[in-house]
């Protein structure tokens, strides 16, 4: 976390050995300086668990769950049906099948309780902490503010990239 303040964000995993990548989120969330918690809680392992911390969320103040894992992948949902916050699923890299049973496991949520799934691993660790940040920006000016620097950085650094000799 960032600061010493209530939580916005949680980054939810299903084990210790997603931070390596979930990592990514926090980071990015860091770097915007959104307060967050990170924890490790299991869908199987940890039912009741999962269950009662996903529901205290919302009234501690939290605004959007991250929530990855992989395998059979069912964090994302469970945690989206004890909660009407909007919940971001990230799809761990397996061993076995390299992330395309958490990415089918996370996206394929039926009707009626959604999961807004993110690319499997890195990539979708960083984009989910982004999407946190630009939900909250709505509301935040210096949020919105925070996000434009850093898309306009982005842009320069692609721009100021040497030429690739093809
Ligand atoms: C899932 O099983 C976790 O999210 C993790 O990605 C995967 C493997 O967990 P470990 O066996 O490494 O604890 O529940």
């Amino acid at each position: 976390m960032t600061k010493k303040t209530s939580p916005l964000v949680v980054v939810l995993m299903g084990s210790k050995s997603d931070w390596e990548c979930m990592r990514h989120a926090a980071e990015t969330l860091t770097r915007f300086e959104v307060p967050h918690e990170c924890k490790v809680l299991s869908a199987h392992r940890t039912p009741r668990e999962t269950a009662e911390y996903v529901s205290k969320a919302e009234a501690r103040g939290v605004e959007v769950i991250i929530a990855a894992a992989g395998g059979a992948a069912h964090l994302a949902g469970v945690a989206a049906a004890h909660t009407l916050l909007p919940v971001f699923g990230v799809p761990m890299e397996s061993q076995s099948l390299k992330g395309l049973d958490s990415l089918l496991s996370t996206v394929q949520m039926p009707k009626g309780i959604p999961v807004a799934t993110f690319a499997i691993g890195e990539a979708g660790a960083a984009n989910a902490a982004l999407f946190a940040v630009a939900l909250l920006a709505l509301s935040d000016a210096g949020m919105a503010k925070k996000l434009e620097d850093f898309r306009r950085k982005q842009t320069e650094a692609v721009l100021k990239a040497a030429p690739l000799k093809l």
